[in-house]
């Protein structure tokens, strides 16, 4: 699979492609506040579903604030975000599931995580040990999965082969960097990991 792809700046394509096409469902994972609804929103070519809700303080002796990149959080996803995107060329059309970063919520992991053909771990080079739960959970389900270290302004600047190393990563592991918010680097990420999910799994995309 092309690794530069770029989808094209005017109107994206609401309705699915004519033709055939492989459906495939991607989880967006990894820890609280690590950009992945911000992933979904900004790689969906449809309205994308949220549930995000406001944290209060009821949530102060569950969840794991005490990180400072996590200071100014105000909301959090309390069950999935959803999105779709038809990758280019029109033969792949990806469903993306975005999962809750809190430990509270690893109950819904298994309905969530259903079917699902990969996942997108997001990684910070500021909090690199906070992604490691998720991959485990990755990890015991079989999903190949790639990495994509969602780059903040003020995280440090790491060699890649540093990061790989420091996650313990399969040579095969894609891993990327980008940035959750802006849409062509989140799907260089998502073209890397429908290219090895589909080379694990052996699916049939023509
Ligand atoms: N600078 C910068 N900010 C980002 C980036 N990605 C996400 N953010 C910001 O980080 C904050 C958290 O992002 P979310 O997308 O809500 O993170 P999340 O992983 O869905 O969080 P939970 O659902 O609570 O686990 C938001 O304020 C985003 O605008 C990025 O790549 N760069
Ligand atoms: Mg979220």
């Amino acid at each position: 699979m092309d690794s530069t792809l770029s989808l094209p700046p005017s109107s994206p394509p609401v309705y699915l492609p004519e033709g055939e096409h492989r459906r495939i469902k991607i989880l967006v994972a990894g820890p609280l506040g690590i950009g992945k609804t911000t992933v979904v929103k900004s790689l969906s070519q449809i309205p994308t579903l949220h549930t995000d809700e406001v944290m209060t303080n009821a949530a102060v002796a569950t969840d794991d604030l005490s990180h400072d990149v996590l200071r100014d959080k105000t909301t959090t996803t309390v069950a999935i975000d959803f999105g779709r995107l038809t990758l280019p060329g029109d033969k792949i059309v990806l469903y993306l599931y975005g999962t809750p970063g809190q430990r509270r919520f690893l109950p819904l992991w298994e309905g969530i995580a259903f079917g699902a053909l990969g996942a997108l771990i997001l990684v910070d080079t500021r909090r690199l040990k906070d992604s490691w739960e998720v991959m485990e959970l990755i990890e015991e389900r079989g999903l190949p999965y790639a990495v994509a270290v969602n780059v903040f302004p003020d995280s440090p600047k790491y060699d890649l082969a540093l990061i790989r190393s420091k996650l313990d990563l399969a040579p095969e592991t894609p891993l990327v960097t980008c940035d959750a918010r802006e849409k062509n680097s989140g799907l260089h990420a998502l073209a890397q990991l429908t290219a090895h999910s589909i080379s694990v799994a052996g699916v049939k995309t023509s």
